[in-house]
């Protein structure tokens, strides 16, 4: 199958076909479905924030928002563009010097550009819940909504120093996970589609919530956009079943 066959393949999952009531997403989307994290050129870009920097006040006020947004997110972004041409570079000369460190960066902050990216697009200013195949799934692997809360909530909260909680489809072994994700690239399974991510790195929450993750974390199930967490169950099992 060509590139363009497989596009046009994969365009009826994006749009129009997607659940209704997230608009904004879908155009965070290329057209395979997946997160838009480069420009035309292959280059990481930040992409636009699907809302206002005061969008998620109080419970996130603008200015922890955008410097969450430019400096933590953008910075990634710029690293693992540095990190992406320096490794090019280096397969262009066959000098291989450093090269393990900035692999070693390429997998953090493009990981990080990754998680950041889908983050965004899991908060929203109302109350949300999961409905169709999103919570048959949950209700099948967890025994109820709730349930599968306390266990996000546990791993959030408990992650060892930064990094996120994460509930994600495993399309391999054709259920939904939970992670306890260290820094943005560690302790994760290989194939996993993240869903719905939580952010406990300290720069997440410090301004606003001190040393008090816990209080973040339990604000942040307020916030949680479970119709973003179904659109992209839909897409990931579209593209895996
Ligand atoms: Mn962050």
């Amino acid at each position: 199958m060509t590139r363009n066959e497989f596009m046009a393949n994969t365009a009826i999952i994006t749009g129009a076909s997607l659940l209704k009531g997230n608009d904004v997403f879908s155009a965070t989307l290329n057209e395979s479905g997946l997160d838009k994290l480069t420009d035309e050129t292959g280059k990481f870009v930040l992409g636009a924030l699907p809302y206002s920097e005061s969008f998620l006040e109080p419970f996130m006020p603008a200015d922890v928002l955008k410097l969450h947004y430019t400096a933590h997110h953008g910075g990634a972004v710029n690293t693992a563009n540095k990190a992406t041409g320096i490794l090019k570079n280096a397969l262009e000369s066959g000098n291989f010097e450093g090269v393990d460190y900035w692999t070693k960066k390429l997998s953090l902050h493009l990981s990080s550009h990754v998680l950041h990216t889908i983050f965004w697009t899991n908060i929203t200013n109302k109350k949300t819940e999961p409905s169709g195949e999103l919570l048959k799934r949950i209700e099948k692997d967890f025994g109820s909504f709730d349930k599968m809360k306390v266990q996000l909530a546990h791993h959030s909260k408990n992650v060892d120093g930064n990094g996120w909680g994460l509930l994600g489809y495993h399309p391999q072994s054709n259920r939904l996970m939970i992670l306890e994700v260290e820094n943005h690239e560690k302790l994760t399974v290989w194939g996993i589609v993240p869903l719905m991510v939580v952010d406990v790195w300290e720069h997440a929450y410090y301004l606003k919530y001190k040393n008090k993750r816990a209080d973040f974390v339990d604000e942040l199930f307020n916030y949680m956009n479970w119709d973003n967490a179904a659109q992209r169950l839909e897409i990931a099992l579209k593209m895996t079943r």
